[in-house]
């Protein structure tokens, strides 16, 4: 994400709320050449300032290069953006937030239009694009010839992992990072909500659940291995019977503290569901093995 040696090839942006803005900042202090439309014109004021070519509409921003850059709230936004524009020899690279079958639907779409499509799903918040420090990346699925000839344009705003070309696994990985992600925000905010009222100070308790959490991220892998060799038993550490007989003392610990268990029983519900389909089998296990009961 050096400035310095990328070419600086002119591109389209439709899009400029939060991130698109971020996005064409980058763009542009990295000296692109940048076409910017946005549903409310009032937005691209401040861009214009900056350098931007502003478009009077889809059709006039899409003409206006070969890279079209789509950063919009939904893939029905993109659909409506993009009705009735002349889509032939162009690269469009989905930076929308949609599901698998989205992506996959939007490629063939696009593709049926006479455009290559990349899809793309960003790991990051605005204000962590063109920080090269930040760690901020998008997965990129679909046309891999799209992606290896705007590769490094596409690598100014943010770190760049091409994940296959199937359109829809840009969105599945994102999701998938996404939902870990909400999990564990489900269990910081029940062990905050367990000491409020309590004299302890959530500044108190905050360094000693990132240390635990840390500890606990050998799950991940350990997750992975086991689905990987379907063995939920060897070598297992805390077992799932142990850990159901405890989940009882989770409860009524929330109970205790005026607390709705409403975040920790899904998930303890699943691991009691495993022990009990077999618990001669399943009561030596690792928790991993519950996973195997989510597909439907
Ligand atoms: N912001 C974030 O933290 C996350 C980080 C990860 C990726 N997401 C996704 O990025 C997409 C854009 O997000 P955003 O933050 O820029 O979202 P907004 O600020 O709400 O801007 C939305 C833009 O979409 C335009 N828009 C909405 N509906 C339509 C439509 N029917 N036709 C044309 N444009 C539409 C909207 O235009 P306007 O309201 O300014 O006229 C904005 O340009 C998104 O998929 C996130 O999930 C962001």
């Amino acid at each position: 994400m050096t400035y310095d040696n990328v070419p600086k090839r002119p591109l389209t942006l439709l899009g400029l709320g939060d991130m698109g803005t971020a996005l064409a900042r980058t763009w542009l202090a990295a000296g692109h050449p940048l076409t910017v439309w946005n549903r409310t014109p009032a937005k691209a004021a401040a861009l214009a300032a900056e350098g931007a070519v502003v478009a009077a509409s889809p059709v006039e921003a899409v003409a206006a290069g070969d890279l079209v850059v789509l950063c919009l709230l939904d893939d029905a936004s993109v659909g409506q953006t993009l009705e009735g524009v002349d889509l032939t020899g162009k690269d469009l690279v989905n930076l929308t937030t949609g599901t698998p079958g989205e992506g996959r639907e939007r490629a063939a779409w696009a593709q049926a239009r006479g455009a290559r499509f990349t899809d793309g799903g960003i790991m990051g918040t605005p204000v962590m694009i063109g920080v090269p420090a930040s760690g901020a990346y998008v997965f990129y699925s679909g046309s891999r010839a799209l992606f290896d000839a705007h590769r490094s344009t596409l690598e100014v705003p943010a770190g760049a992992r091409f994940v296959g070309e199937d359109p829809g696994h840009a969105a599945l990985y994102d999701v998938a990072l996404l939902s870990g992600m909400y999990g564990l925000f489900a269990g910081i905010s029940h062990a905050f909500a367990l000491i409020e009222g309590e004299d302890i100070a959530p500044k108190d308790l905050a360094p000693l659940l990132s240390e635990w959490l840390g500890a606990m991220g050998f799950f991940v892998d350990n997750a992975a291995d086991r689905l990987t060799s379907r063995d939920f038993t060897t070598g297992v550490v805390s077992n799932l019977a142990m850990q159901v007989a405890g989940s009882g003392t989770l409860l009524r610990t929330a109970a205790e503290q005026g607390v709705s268990a409403e975040l920790l029983t899904p998930y303890l519900d699943l691991m009691r569901r495993r022990l009990d389909a077999a618990p001669e089998a399943h009561s030596g296990e690792d928790t991993a093995g519950a996973i195997t009961l989510l597909r439907r």
